[in-house]
């Protein structure tokens, strides 16, 4: 099985020398965890090369110079990075995805060419990838390749990976192309983020964009199960917690201490990038040193901005804000021997980035919105147990592992300034306590653990889908139970009706049978050998109003009351209890939830909140369930969930207990059931091996087949066809 990584880069630059081509290997941290994924073999990545070309002949060499390092460049031209990489990925997803709404830049063309870019990934996938691959698509800039490759290739798992923040609903619905987007990545099998936050960011938005509906971490989607998961990236430990025992590492930092001078050093690097936070951090230090005079000779900041983006206006300004920033600051304390701000706009070698994080005697990261922010983590390393301080904005993935540094909100310059004083009076004991706390998190969840969770859990499921899909009634199943049938000299077929033999509709009023299901029933009760049932949790009236005229027989409410020979029986003789707190408890529940009401049974209250909004209904039915609880203790009821429903019912009996006694009724040959719900998994349960239990539009694991709600009575005709 080949594993294919897809991202907008290879980790390798391409530049053209004049009679060849240099080839430069990054890496980034991304490449390290993946090149650690030692059970695939066969491990490919796929990207852009990072250079222009229009020389089919230039292509050719290049594509056969990495083929060699199974690396398969995806060639665009300046238009396409202009307009899918800066314009749609950059000036679009980035700052909606950072909260910077109004940073947000809109062009039609920009839409267009993201998705035509996603289509070229998906064309050079599709030559390499076969069947039974696994393919793992990195962020956000190929959001609609998931569903362009599942249409493409059958048999192959795909996972997706968001290394930036998934922002609320209320902020991603400004997206024009939100579902669209969306309907992208639902194409994989498994959709990794940072933190449990921007999962539930994104499920919410699956809700709300797409009514897509969700059981904890798995969205329904269609025939298929889309599963949603935190993974939070790590670094590579080792190589940051040794990074001191290497020669040069340990010669740098030695030489930048005695440049630096003998004073305290706060050290920030980032990309210049307006999400990182850095004109918050500078007058946070600014007010620092203006509030705390002592202070002034004594510290300073140590700011690495590495260039990035700057041909974009947006950019262009934060750089020239921040150089004025500094240089005004700058102006206002430095002494002959002393700078406030140490100001590198450009990025530093490895061994040099090491020494510094080595000698700084605190970090500091300010991101207003940040995916995870890695340099906070590598600087935690490469501390080892030298006592450093790590102060860091709440607004970073990694602030939700790193518990023991300082932790602030950018937003807030007093915090900022307070931050560096606690750092500053710190006794040193307990920064090394709190560095080792982080540094134990870190060497567990390193950036191979990383890789290996993620493709552990996408094989995990491609497991689980291709049972799924074995259970799907196709070609052979359907031909082996249409078989047992025709063989068959006796059978009992019991039915669900909602969501089985008619869809789920939002008034349930509106469910009735129509033609062709009452000619399918017909034709299914007319031959001698069936006993025909109709199980539901629908009470006699509703049943016998639709079902009467028919030759069937019916269960209704959940088998409470079964009807034979034309005849309504009691399989319980308990009566609901008229109970005032139960009726009390459940109308408040109505009360205080709109969308939602109660149908009163003879044996059963049902609370349906089907109607109502997703989070109002989550809440409100755990409310209800646990008020529910003592008086249904009182009272023996069994509180029992259904789709979308909650049930208060008697005991002693369920779809299950009415299965066995119709299976008690004659010596069947053939025993087949068929439901949508969860009540109908006490059926499926009570059936014997051999029976056909079909889990109608999901896979239950107590039934042995699935299939759609569409399918169910085409599936029955095929059943009673001589064909
Ligand atoms: C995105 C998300 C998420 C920085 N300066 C130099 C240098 N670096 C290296 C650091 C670190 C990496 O670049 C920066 O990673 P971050 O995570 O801090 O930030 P982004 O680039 O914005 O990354 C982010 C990440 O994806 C992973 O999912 O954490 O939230 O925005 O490794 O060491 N490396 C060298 N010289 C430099 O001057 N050699």
């Amino acid at each position: 099985m080949g594993l294919f990584i897809i991202s907008n880069r290879l980790p390798m630059k391409v530049s053209k020398l004049e009679n060849d081509f240099n080839y430069e290997r990054s890496e980034g941290g991304l490449t390290t965890g993946l090149g650690s994924l030692e059970d695939y073999q066969d491990k490919h990545w796929i990207g852009w090369p990072g250079m222009f070309s229009d020389d089919d002949q230039d292509k050719k060499q290049i594509k056969t110079d990495l083929a060699a390092e199974k690396l398969h460049p995806v060639f665009l031209s300046e238009d396409q990075i202009l307009n899918y990489y800066e314009g749609y990925s950059n000036s679009m997803i980035w700052p909606l995805c950072h909260y910077f709404y109004t940073y947000i830049q809109y062009e039609t063309k920009f839409w267009d060419s993201y998705q035509e870019v996603n289509q070229l990934f998906c064309d050079e996938a599709v030559k390499l990838i076969k069947p039974g691959d696994m393919v793992w698509i990195q962020d956000y800039q190929l959001m609609l390749l998931p569903a362009m490759l599942r249409e493409k290739i059958e048999g192959i798992s795909i996972g997706y990976f968001h290394h930036i923040p998934f922002p609320s609903y209320e902020l991603f619905r400004v997206l024009p192309e939100r579902a669209e987007i969306l309907k992208g990545l639902m194409g994989a099998d498994l959709i990794g983020f940072h933190t449990h936050d921007y999962m539930r960011h994104f499920i919410s938005a699956a809700y709300r964009v797409l009514g897509l509906d969700s059981d904890l971490d798995e969205i329904h989607y269609g025939d298929r199960v889309v599963h949603v998961d935190a993974f939070p990236m790590g670094i590579n430990y080792d190589l940051h917690y040794n990074a001191i025992l290497d020669q040069t590492v340990l010669k740098k930092a030695n030489e930048f201490r005695k440049n630096f001078g003998n004073h305290k050093l706060v050290l920030s690097v980032d990309r210049l990038d307006y999400s990182k936070g850095i004109i918050h951090r500078l007058k946070g230090f600014a007010q620092f040193l203006e509030n705390n005079p002592e202070y002034r000779g004594k510290v300073s900041l140590v700011m690495v901005v590495v260039p990035s983006r700057d041909s974009v206006d947006r950019y262009a300004d934060l750089k020239t804000k921040i150089d004025e920033m500094i240089g005004s600051l700058n102006g206002l304390y430095s002494t002959l021997n002393w700078s406030p701000i140490y100001y590198f706009y450009r990025g530093f070698p490895f061994e040099e980035l090491m020494a510094l994080y080595h000698i700084a005697n605190f970090a500091l990261v300010t991101p207003v919105r940040d995916g995870m922010n890695l340099v906070a983590k590598e600087y935690v390393a490469v501390k080892r147990d030298e006592p450093g301080m790590l102060i860091l904005s709440e607004m970073a993935g990694a602030a939700a592992e790193l518990r023991q540094a300082i932790i602030i909100n950018p937003n807030n310059i007093d915090e900022i300034e307070e931050a560096l004083l606690e750092a500053l009076k710190m006794p040193g004991e307990e920064k090394k306590m709190r560095m080792e706390k982080m540094r134990k998190t870190l060497s567990k969840q390193t950036v191979n653990k990383w890789a290996y969770d993620f493709t552990t859990e996408l094989g995990t499921i491609k497991g689980i889908n291709t049972l799924l899909q074995n259970k799907k009634i196709g070609v052979d199943s359907l031909k082996q139970i249409q078989k047992l049938y025709r063989k068959a000299k006796k059978r009992l077929i019991i039915l669900d009706y909602d969501g089985t033999l008619v869809p789920i509709v939002k008034n349930p009023e509106m469910a009735i049978p129509d033609k062709k299901l009452i000619e399918t029933l017909n034709l299914l009760a007319s031959d001698k050998r069936n006993n025909l049932v109709i199980s539901s949790g629908r009470d006699t009236e509703f049943l016998d109003k639709w079902f009467s005229e028919l030759n069937i027989n019916l269960a209704a409410e959940h088998g409470a009351f079964f009807k034979e020979h034309g005849k309504w029986q009691e399989n319980v003789r308990t009566k609901f209890p008229d109970d005032d707190e139960l009726l009390e408890i459940l109308q408040k529940a109505t009360d205080k939830t709109p969308g939602s009401r109660i149908e009163m049974k003879k044996t059963s209250i049902v609370w349906h909140y089907r109607n109502c909004d997703k989070w109002l209904a989550e809440l409100r039915q755990q409310q209800l369930v646990n008020a529910l609880m003592n008086p249904c203790v009182r009272l023996n009821l069994q509180i029992m969930r259904g789709n979308k429903v909650i049930e208060v019912k008697t005991v002693g009996v369920d779809k299950g207990v009415e299965a066995t006694r119709l299976m008690g009724t004659d010596n069947y040959d053939f025993v087949m059931a068929m439901g949508d719900d969860i009540t109908d998994e006490d059926m499926f349960h009570a059936m014997p091996p051999e029976a056909i239990t079909i889990k109608v539009g999901s896979i239950s694991d107590h039934a042995r087949f699935s299939l759609t709600q569409l399918k169910t009575v085409e599936f029955l005709n095929s059943l009673i066809s001589e064909k």
